[in-house]
């Protein structure tokens, strides 16, 4: 179901600083910056192998991260896993009785189609699906 880790999202409050602090400690590349209206954030996106940091920036305090942000402060926010057909896999998750965020997939950032699972039905961990 699973066929690599995609990205790992970490909510920060200052964009800059922590895409400054990848680069110059970790040698991070933040090739992809971009704001998604429809999740609220500003993003960034860094190549660590075959895999991204997304960092994640709230665009107001009533938005997933920013909710986030206020409740629990910064850290790591979702694990997003690639998947070969988005649609397939949340039918068949929905089967196995977890509760999906997004009945239907929508679009996320780099052309991609995503969905949510709920962290409730994760041990506390919100799992992104993603689909080149
Ligand atoms: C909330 N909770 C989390 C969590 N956010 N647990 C683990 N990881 C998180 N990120 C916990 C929270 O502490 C509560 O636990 C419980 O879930 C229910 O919280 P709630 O107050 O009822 O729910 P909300 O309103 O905080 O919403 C939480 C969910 C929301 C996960 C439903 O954030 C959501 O719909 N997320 C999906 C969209 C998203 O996250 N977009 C931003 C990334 P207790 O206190 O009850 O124990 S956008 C992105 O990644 C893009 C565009 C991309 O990759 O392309
Ligand atoms: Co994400």
């Amino acid at each position: 179901m699973f066929q690599r880790v995609d990205h790992i999202g970490i909510a920060v409050r200052d964009l800059d600083a922590a895409i400054a602090f990848y680069q110059v400690t970790f040698g991070v590349a933040f090739t992809y910056r971009h704001t998604v209206e429809s999740q609220g954030v500003e993003e960034a996106m860094g190549r660590v192998g075959e895999s991204w940091i997304q960092l994640l920036c709230p665009l107001g305090s009533d938005t997933p991260v920013g909710k986030f942000i206020e409740a629990r402060g910064e850290g790591v926010h979702h694990v997003a896993y690639g998947v070969a057909d988005v649609h397939a896999v949340l039918g068949d998750l929905k089967e196995a009785g977890l509760h999906l965020i997004d009945e239907h997939p929508r679009p996320g950032s780099r052309d991609s189609t995503i969905a949510f699972i709920h962290p409730k039905s994760v041990g506390g961990v919100l799992v992104e699906l993603v689909q080149e």
